[in-house]
């Protein structure tokens, strides 16, 4: 069909092509690579890291085993999206975190991320407390880039551990553009929700973290994130607080509510130097008439009170239940008591001052 003479060039040209396409791999790759943002995955422990008996163990595992290389090399798709560095933060299990540990991991965080060569940051972390961790650095992280918090509900030896897609997820969205700006986000289940409002719900199925009334951020689905809300309140860049020259916070703690309950609780916390209580209050944030006296007496000593309620939704109401003007005591709003005490715990290293903090918990 063809002259000898054309095949010959034919070839020629091919075998020309194939020799550019091999020669310029490198290139095209490290230009390929060079389009990927950068991701530091920070490692601080959990069930992500877990390993169980076998693999039907998916309670009664031990927590915080796996280090953050190999969590990397279990999912190599990490590399379809984005260039990953890791580092062992800590290696605990997250029941166990302390304000120490959120100092020191809020501080690492804004380190990077003031590197231009960073786009974003994952921490794996244990499902227990990672609402509180996020909502810390929601309110302590002076980026605008995006802080995806992940951990997972089953050891990484257990069948469909939900761990790898969930780094996968978080990787994806923390270098997407989608976050930035989005405040500090909490990625499992294919779903994105805003540290303020998470809670975990379930003590371990898979879908437990949700932001139930307020509802969630948006999905992932198919590598890509898909946000359809973003949080009101300030956060992240916006927010007041400065961590940067502390090396504690101010002890505030959390006095849950109950039929028939006693002071016994509130009065030795405060003996033992908390500047600050959190009041978990029944219904909307409700005092009981035997604990009245206790609040009456913690703030005469200078401990300030956050109402709040062990309700889980809604507003807990200024002067409703309870006469706040006249205790000198402040209202959570929609916070939680545990994410009330990190923000009274960042107020307090600033202000005693009651209508500050007031303001305070209306705006974050
Ligand atoms: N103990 C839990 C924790 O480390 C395990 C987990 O769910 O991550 O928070």
């Amino acid at each position: 069909m063809f002259s000898r003479k054309f095949q010959s060039c034919a070839q020629l040209m091919l075998a020309t092509v194939m020799m550019s396409f091999v020669a310029t791999a490198p290139a095209r790759a490290q230009q390929a690579t060079a389009k990927l943002p950068n991701v530091v995955i920070l490692a601080t422990g959990g069930t992500i890291a877990g390993s169980g008996a076998d693999s039907t163990t998916t309670v009664g595992y031990t927590s915080a085993t796996v280090g953050v290389e190999r969590l990397i090399a279990a999912v190599p798709e990490l590399k379809k999206v984005a260039n990953v560095k890791g580092e062992q933060v800590f290696q605990i299990a997250s029941e166990s975190m302390t304000n120490a540990h959120w100092l020191t991991l809020a501080k690492r965080i804004n380190v990077l991320l003031a590197s231009q060569d960073v786009d974003g940051v994952v921490i794996t972390h244990g499902t227990d407390t990672i609402e509180e961790t996020a909502y810390f650095l929601n309110l302590t992280v002076k980026s605008n880039k995006p802080v995806v918090v992940v951990g997972a509900m089953r050891p990484s030896t257990a069948i469909s551990a939900d761990g790898p897609i969930n780094l996968y997820n978080a990787v994806m969205l923390a270098g997407s553009k989608e976050a930035v700006g989005k405040g500090v986000l909490v990625a499992l289940n294919d779903q994105i929700n805003a540290a303020r409002e998470v809670t975990k719900t379930n003590t371990s199925t898979t879908d437990t973290f949700k932001s139930t009334e307020l509802g969630m951020l948006g999905y992932i689905q198919g590598s890509k994130p898909y946000f359809y809300r973003q949080s009101t309140r300030k956060h992240t860049l916006e927010s007041e607080f400065d961590i940067s020259k502390l090396d504690s916070l101010p002890q505030v703690d959390i006095v849950y509510g109950y039929a028939n309950m006693n002071r016994i609780g509130m009065d030795a916390f405060i003996a033992a130097g908390a500047k600050g209580i959190i009041h978990a209050g029944v219904g909307d944030g409700s005092v009981a008439a035997q604990m009245k006296p206790a609040l009456v007496e913690a703030r005469q000593k200078g401990v300030l009170i956050v109402r709040s309620s062990r309700v889980g939704q809604g507003i807990v109401a200024r002067n409703g239940e309870a006469n706040d003007d006249e205790l000198d005591s402040v209202v959570s709003d929609t916070l939680s008591p545990q994410k009330a005490r990190i923000l009274l715990m960042l107020a307090l290293t600033k202000t005693n001052s009651t209508q500050e903090i007031q303001r305070i918990f209306y705006t974050y």
